[in-house]
């Protein structure tokens, strides 16, 4: 992560009108996992250890990122996911105001587990109001072959 092209969250956060979708995440195998998305949205993923809290986007944040998926301004993001360990993948879009379909493939040395977040899907607001909005964004999980 270079700090050249680090986006700070706040940054992307101080913005209103954000959606996201928050999805917990957890593996049964310790190793080193990618994660990227596949939408026809230019997406952008955040993943957490154990949980977030929107007044303070760099609490518990591990890693970042915006188009490193290389095509169509997809995430990528590889990490140490550690077993028995609950972490967030926060998945927001680059331009404001917008809603979709997404998909996210988790690669590495065993099955990563994901579940809606009981929170789901929230459009973010510059006072941290949470509007609850239709299940619009849709993932799903892949292991590597
Ligand atoms: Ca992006």
């Amino acid at each position: 992560m270079s700090s050249s092209t680090y986006i700070r969250p706040e940054s992307l956060w101080a913005a209103s009108g954000f959606y996201y979708q928050a999805i917990e995440m957890n593996v049964a195998t310790t190793g080193m996992y990618t994660i990227l998305s596949n939408s026809i949205i230019d997406t952008q993923g955040f993943i957490y250890n154990n949980s977030f809290n929107t007044s303070y986007p760099d609490e518990n944040l591990m890693s970042f990122d915006d188009d490193g998926a290389g095509s169509n301004k997809q995430f990528m993001i590889t990490v140490v996911l550690e077993a028995m360990t609950k972490y967030i993948l926060f998945v927001t879009t680059y331009v404001g105001n917008t809603l979709g379909t997404f998909s996210i493939i988790g690669l590495g040395p065993g099955t990563i587990n994901f579940l809606e977040s009981k929170q789901n899907l929230y459009k973010l607001q510059t006072d941290t109001l949470r509007e609850f909005l239709s299940d619009k964004m849709q993932y799903l999980s892949k292991r590597k072959e």
